[in-house]
């Protein structure tokens, strides 16, 4: 017997069945995000990172041009098990000729079509796109779509109406929505003297761009935060504001986990947006100690996390998107690495008995849910997990073919 076969049969014994769960894994997409291979910088004329978010690190072998980062990331996403669809930000658009004479408020789809080329090629089953404010002389005192200046906002909100365009034909390019998120960095590094008069702009702003929303070819979030690098006493996005906005005007919201004061477990958020949203969307990081968005690792938060996200039979709302920038590390590594931990997350939850733990919590039995929580611990998903692996010619020996396209590839750069 191999050890799948055995490991169907432990956990058969408990109820499970574990090709019901492989083949389950193979359905759940995840959004991968472009900015991992290049440090956030993008290639429409930024060249360091600002908005309160930070890449630390100088390993080498950033990708310096698009072809350089589509290189990495077919080689990334052809480590990585599982259904993938791209997630772009408007700074990585290939604006060519254009560079220098066009602005962030007149990008078109145009300058996005070979991505989605790339893509198509590639085996992504789709795109999602992300307007960047960020990282851009236009940001006024750290402000985008909330500044107090009248050009400022305009020029913004310009960018939003664009950014929704162009998903808008993306989504028509795939035949799927392709989801847009909306995150500005817009806040304060001392205490303001006006917490509403930037939230109420903040609004009204988003209100204009979703004007231009196509919803038969677009879905929205918008993604809250709870402080930035520069900007520790005031996020305008704060949580409650972004939970009202997105409720009142029918969109959704992106819960980023390391986007809660470290205390703050993010685990127990999605079940209250389950109550209310047709759809609940995520980036999936890890922070220590800050929003340091390290690559995402097989720990009990991400456990957590994922054990939510599949235990309810609902893992089709779910909107799973990938977000960490580790420049300390092999980028290729920090790709692959952190989206097979996050699959390794959601595989453990498809794992967990829970129907049997909640009929045990709801007949009073606290003493059988803390016994099954301890069982299923040490039960065999490491046979599940390659066979899951093997299934798509994949192995969890990936460490030699990272190494040897560090060694020819981005060792020479
Ligand atoms: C920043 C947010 C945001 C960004 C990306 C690049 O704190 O998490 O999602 O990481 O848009
Ligand atoms: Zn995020």
């Amino acid at each position: 017997m191999s050890r799948y076969q055995e490991a169907k049969a432990i956990y058969a014994k408990v109820g499970i069945d574990t090709d019901q769960v492989i083949a389950k894994m193979k359905e759940i997409p995840i959004s991968i995000h472009c900015w991992q291979g290049d440090d956030v910088i993008g290639f429409d004329g930024s060249d360091s990172l600002s908005g309160g978010i930070q890449t630390t690190g100088n390993y080498p072998g950033r990708a310096r041009t698009p072809e350089e980062l589509m290189a990495d990331i077919k080689k990334a996403a052809s480590l990585m098990p599982g259904k993938k669809r791209l997630n772009l930000h408007a700074c990585y658009a290939l604006l060519g000729e254009d560079k220098g004479k066009v602005d962030r408020d007149q990008y078109t789809y145009k300058y996005f079509e070979p991505w989605i080329k790339f893509a198509k090629e590639n085996g992504f089953d789709g795109v999602d796109f992300n307007p960047t404010f960020f990282a851009h002389p236009k940001m006024k005192d750290g402000l985008s779509l909330s500044s107090p200046d009248e050009a400022t906002r305009r020029f913004w909100i310009e960018h939003g109406k664009r950014s929704l365009e162009i998903a808008a034909e993306i989504g028509k390019a795939f035949g799927n929505k392709c989801f847009v998120n909306i995150w500005i960095p817009d806040g304060m590094k001392d205490i303001p003297a006006d917490r509403l008069g930037p939230r109420l702009r903040l609004r009204d702003s988003i209100d204009e761009i979703l004007t231009v929303l196509d919803k038969e070819h677009v879905q929205v979030a918008v993604e809250s935060k709870v402080f930035g690098i520069g900007v520790e006493s005031y996020t305008v996005g704060s949580g409650d504001f972004y939970m009202n906005y997105a409720a009142t005007r029918g969109i959704f919201c992106l819960i980023d986990n390391g986007h809660y004061h470290p205390t703050e477990n993010v685990a127990d958020k999605y079940s209250s947006l389950l109550a209310f949203y047709d759809n609940i969307a995520v980036h999936l990081t890890r922070s220590v100690r800050w929003d340091s968005d390290h690559m995402a690792i097989f720990d009990d938060t991400m456990k957590d996390i994922c054990a939510e996200i599949v235990k309810y039979g609902m893992v089709d709302k779910f909107i799973i998107a990938t977000d960490w920038f580790d420049a300390s590390i092999n980028r290729i590594f920090a790709w692959v690495g952190g989206v097979r931990a996050i699959q390794k997350s959601l595989m453990l939850g498809l794992l967990t008995p829970w129907k049997e733990m909640i009929e045990a919590e709801e007949k009073g039995d606290f003493t059988k849910r803390l016994y099954l929580t301890e069982r299923n611990k040490m039960l065999p998903i490491e046979d599940v997990w390659e066979e899951y692996l093997r299934s798509q010619n994949l192995s969890e020996e990936f460490y030699d073919e990272i190494k040897e396209y560090e060694d020819k590839v981005l060792s020479l750069r």
